[in-house]
């Protein structure tokens, strides 16, 4: 059987394009990697729930609805800066893709998911984003059971894969050598587009 990874992106590109593919979806609701399989099951309930005439098959389901809270800085105090960062809906991308803080501050990130892809959020060392990309790629079979996260000591703090509706909260001190460290979701085929900046200001 093919791994699980790249059939949830074939059923990711056909949700993007609105092509139902049925046994695609039958094969990941009966696979073993729950990430995978629960992704499966949004689709899903799309498919049964989501009215024929509607231009995207995600556009007017509950489950979908653009997140009530709103993302970005939430409080940015001298001890603590709190930013909520989500992913945006059949996008392959992150919803804030820049954020500053003082070098040595707490952190601490609320990173949602509304997509029905699992993604995660992982913070590196500068210009590390894309070695760490491709150590988590080569994680193979390994892949879901490690949330796509590799060992490597140029990860500062790295979310596990967060399913649809989900939310994981990241709490971490700020690099204190100033410069601009890479986010990005490790999930194979992600890590192009899903990336953004935090700038570490002195
Ligand atoms: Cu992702």
């Amino acid at each position: 059987m093919e791994d699980a990874h790249h059939l949830l992106e074939a059923l990711w590109l056909h949700q993007r394009h609105n092509v139902r593919d049925h046994h695609l979806l039958s094969t990941l609701l009966a696979s073993p990697e729950t990430h995978a399989r629960n992704a499966a099951k949004v689709v899903h309930h799309h498919w049964h729930n989501v009215h024929a005439t509607s231009n995207s098959p995600m556009a007017k389901d509950e489950t979908h609805e653009a997140p009530t809270q709103k993302s970005g800085v939430i409080s940015d105090t001298d001890a603590l800066l709190k930013i909520r960062i989500a992913t945006v809906v059949e996008k392959m991308q992150y919803d804030i893709t820049e954020f500053s803080v003082k070098a040595g501050k707490k952190v601490e990130v609320i990173f949602a998911n509304p997509d029905f892809m699992p993604h995660n959020i992982v913070f590196v060392q500068p210009d590390s984003a894309d070695a760490i990309a491709m150590a988590a790629l080569e994680l193979g079979a390994d892949g879901f059971a490690k949330e796509y996260v590799p060992e490597d000591k140029r990860i500062i703090v790295a979310s596990g894969l967060v399913d649809n509706g989900q939310e994981e909260t990241l709490e971490f001190t700020a690099p204190k050598k100033p410069g601009v460290y890479q986010f990005v979701c490790t999930f194979p085929g992600h890590h192009l587009l899903m990336r953004g900046v935090m700038t570490v200001t002195k």
